[in-house]
């Protein structure tokens, strides 16, 4: 199946462009009258990057159904060609976050290189102890690195030093753990013990870890366990962290929280402390974690990036968190609603660059409250389409992506190619 090349791109772009360079110079006389350089700002957009998960290019599911497209990925090699695509339509996301074992394969060696062909590395690869495999001796019914029997804990930590060297690899510096353990019963479970027995497994895990590394652990209020859930929220996550040492940090998925939930004030704590560690973006408005990123709550996604933002400022280049999207796509064309994720992610960062730092300390200082909170939407009110845009064409990307992408072929080429797979089956991913 053809990848689209940079011709196709820039042919898609051509009747567009000068309708954008008009955009553009508007936008970008706009921002000099605010005292902002609209060249370092494009500057500062093409340096941003967000990993696309491997595992979010294949249609999703919910507990009742999953409706599979047609081209569906068969393996990680066409998963790699899939974000490949949302790369070099979006140059946003040069990196893929692996998950195993769904990712497994041979040679590591071959992957990498598959990868480099789509012009990716890889980001934080993923452990998986929240399903039983085919052929595995012990079942993670009643947990993995929280189980009460050793003989089952043991095996998921072997299964996440497998996922270190797996990373080592493929060229990766952070392995991200999440857990399902819990427990659906008040009293199924010891609360102060299942905690135990994580710090327990999660420090054998960190002895395993390269110095250079990041263990990134992520919380989740609920599901799969409806009661309990041992890493429930970032005060649990940052205990965890603070215990194991330097190299584990938190991670804060944006739809592992309860719906009115500050989670910028979460953002803000973990940065000032030194352990936020990274982000899995996607939005959520009830109990559903794994909605497209800023399609219900674009502005929550904005001042979190504010808060990041602030965060550079006060720490400095060495702040430096891991950003991946982890979503499941039910409804549309994985790549396509990966780009449009990955442009709404830009979007956002973009927006929170144009907020006068210095002026919204000031009216913060005074107490005004009206004047900080303008100061602080100016930059969720402009629209910055055009200066987002200009930043991915100067990269090689599309003008529209998503456009672009329908215009190619793509999908159904992919689904000439790739046998149909079976509907029915239900499952979160
Ligand atoms: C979980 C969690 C993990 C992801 C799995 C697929 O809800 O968000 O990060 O690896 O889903
Ligand atoms: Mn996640
Ligand atoms: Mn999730």
């Amino acid at each position: 199946m053809a990848a689209i090349t940079a011709d196709f791109i820039a042919e898609q772009n051509r009747p567009h462009l000068a309708d954008h360079r008009e955009d553009f110079e508007a936008l970008a006389r706009k921002l000099a009258r605010r005292g902002l350089d609209p060249e370092a700002l494009v500057r500062d957009a093409m340096a941003f990057a967000v990993a696309a998960p491997s595992w979010g290019v294949g249609t999703g599911g919910t507990r009742f159904a999953r409706f599979p497209g047609p081209g569906e990925p068969r393996h990680v090699f066409d998963k790699l060609a899939d974000c490949g695509v949302v790369h070099s339509l979006t140059r946003l996301t040069p990196t893929v976050s692996p998950h195993f074992p769904w990712d497994k394969v041979k040679d590591y060696t071959e992957l990498r290189e598959a990868a480099k062909s789509h012009g990716l590395a890889f980001d934080a690869v993923n452990s998986n102890t929240f399903q039983d495999q085919a052929g595995q001796p012990l079942s993670y019914k009643f947990g993995s690195l929280t189980h009460t029997d050793k003989a089952v804990r043991e095996q998921a930590i072997a299964h996440n030093v497998e996922c270190v060297e797996i990373g080592r690899a493929l060229g990766s510096k952070a392995l991200t753990v999440w857990i399902g353990d819990g427990s659906n019963f008040a009293g199924q479970s010891s609360l102060a013990r299942a905690f135990d027995r994580y710090l327990d497994s999660t420090a054998a895990i960190y002895r395993a870890l390269p110095d250079d590394w990041r263990m990134l652990l992520e919380h989740k209020l609920y599901e799969p366990a409806f009661y309990s859930t041992v890493i429930s929220d970032w005060g649990s996550s940052y205990l965890a962290a603070q215990h194991l040492g330097p190299k584990a940090q938190c991670l804060v998925d944006l739809g592992h929280h309860a719906p009115t939930v500050n989670i910028e004030q979460i953002v803000a704590r973990l940065a000032r402390f030194g352990k936020l560690g990274g982000f899995h973006f996607n939005d959520s408005k009830y109990g559903d974690d794994d909605l497209d990123a800023a399609s219900v709550s674009p502005f929550r996604l904005y001042l979190v990036f504010h808060e990041l933002a602030e965060a550079r400022r006060t720490i400095g280049p060495s702040f430096s968190p891991a950003y991946m999207i982890d979503q499941s796509h039910n409804v549309t064309d994985p790549i396509e609603s990966l780009m449009q994720s990955a442009i709404e992610i830009a979007r956002a960062r973009a927006q929170a660059q144009l907020v006068d730092a210095e002026a919204l300390a000031a009216a913060q200082e005074a107490n005004d409250a009206l004047t900080a909170h303008r100061l602080l939407k100016a930059g969720f009110l402009t629209d910055v389409s055009p200066l987002i845009a200009e930043a991915r064409v100067r990269a090689g990307g599309a003008l529209d992506p998503i456009a672009t992408y329908r215009a190619s072929g793509y999908r159904a080429a992919a689904a000439r190619e790739r046998p149909a797979v079976a509907a029915g089956s239900a499952g979160i991913v």
